[in-house]
């Protein structure tokens, strides 16, 4: 398996989730100015929305979409936990979860990244950023992770986009259910290894 990635986005969540599920697979980073791939291949042919994170399994399929790469990745090892079986009522929830976060934080975070855009304009965005953190801040301050007592895929998602903030000088701190969570998730040794993993070189 190949995940196709590029450091500080959102591929980071299914690299987290390859390393909590001891998969075997290759990173292969995206320059995504360029689009092409470290091994030199124009990634648009590998993923024509130009998007990571794209995996790619053994028989060459491509897989796109950050919440249906994460809930493939689950299922290959149901026993993780990492999302609740496919025909069940929690993995619904899992799904409405993912749905929020790709929806409302990750394409919401989106527009702070665009240097072309207005301060003003932005500011409209990080204000909707803060009704969702304070929605989040309610859930975490009563439950350990999104979905219950454990980990999920969902967090390895919504960890990652969390981290976005320090780009946009966004400080946590009023969130402090938030920030003890990264702070947990952070230390789980998966997280520190695909850390560690994209920030060479
Ligand atoms: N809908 C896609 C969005 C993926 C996405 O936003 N990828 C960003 C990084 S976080 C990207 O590769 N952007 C490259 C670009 O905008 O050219 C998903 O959920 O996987």
């Amino acid at each position: 398996m190949k995940l196709y990635y590029a450091p500080d986005t959102c591929s980071l969540s299914p690299h987290i989730v390859l390393r909590e599920l001891a998969i075997e697979f290759e990173l292969v980073k995206v320059d995504n100015r360029s689009k092409l791939t470290a091994d030199g291949r124009d990634f648009l042919t590998i993923n024509p929305k130009g998007y990571v994170a794209a995996l790619e399994l053994d028989d060459g399929k491509i897989l796109t979409e950050g919440p249906a790469i994460l809930q493939y990745l689950a299922d290959i090892k149901p026993e993780s936990g990492l999302a609740p079986r496919a025909d069940s009522w929690e993995r619904v929830r899992l799904q409405e979860w993912l749905n929020f976060i790709t929806s409302e934080i990750h394409a919401g975070s989106a527009p702070l990244f665009n240097r072309e855009l207005p301060e003003e304009a932005k500011s409209i965005f990080r204000e909707k950023l803060f009704r969702w953190f304070d929605f989040l801040q309610e859930t975490l301050s009563t439950s350990a992770y999104l979905t219950g007592a454990s980990f999920s895929v969902a967090d390895a998602y919504l960890f990652t986009v969390l981290g976005w903030c320090s780009f946009f000088s966004i400080e946590l701190n009023d969130w402090p259910a938030l920030v003890a969570y990264r702070e947990k998730i952070s230390a789980r040794p998966a997280v520190q290894a695909a850390l560690r993993a994209e920030a060479k070189d």
